[in-house]
């Protein structure tokens, strides 16, 4: 199976993008973890994403905040997917700074965008983006929409015997 690559612009993004490796790790997809800023290590940035696919990546999850540059630079150097995590890092516009400097790529070079901190989405994604070719894969997203199914009808039959007497 390829691997997801799980890269983040600061340590001080970790909190949220730990939720994104906890989700690859649950699937038991292979993934890899790093801190490459795409402002403060634009070198090790670059030969990263331009050396994914060789490396064997399938796709790439980039999570920064702010002026938020990390997903769109390493978009640039590969044609493996890359998908944006926009974090809510500074106390500044909640997060939409790092939003609209993620999601707003000039043509030729997409990024999938996912919410402000929308950390097991990003995960979800990368993962239905394997399971295009792994059926194992695709059988696991099945099994995880079902329990969240549940887990929603679970706390409807809750709330309606609470409320709905
Ligand atoms: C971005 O700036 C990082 O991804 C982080 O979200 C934000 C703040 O970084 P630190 O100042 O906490 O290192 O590049």
């Amino acid at each position: 199976m390829k691997k997801v690559a799980v890269i983040m612009g600061s340590a001080s993004d970790l909190p949220v993008v730990e939720k994104a490796v906890k989700t690859l790790a649950d699937f038991g997809v292979p993934h890899e973890v790093h801190i490459y800023s795409a402002h403060r290590t634009p070198e090790e940035a670059h030969a990263f994403s331009a050396g994914a696919r060789e490396n064997g990546f399938g796709v790439i999850i980039a999570a920064a905040g702010m002026a938020a540059h990390l997903a769109g630079s390493l978009a640039a150097n590969t044609t493996l997917p890359v998908i944006g995590i926009p974090m809510k890092s500074s106390t500044f516009a909640n997060g939409i700074d790092a939003l609209l400097s993620t999601v707003q790529m000039p043509s030729g070079i997409p990024v999938a965008t996912v919410a402000v901190d929308g950390a097991v989405n990003a995960a979800l994604l990368a993962i239905e983006i394997l399971a295009v070719s792994d059926e194992s894969l695709a059988r696991k997203l099945a099994d995880r929409r079902a329990a969240d199914t549940k887990k929603v009808l679970d706390a409807n039959a809750e709330a309606e015997s609470r409320f709905n007497p």
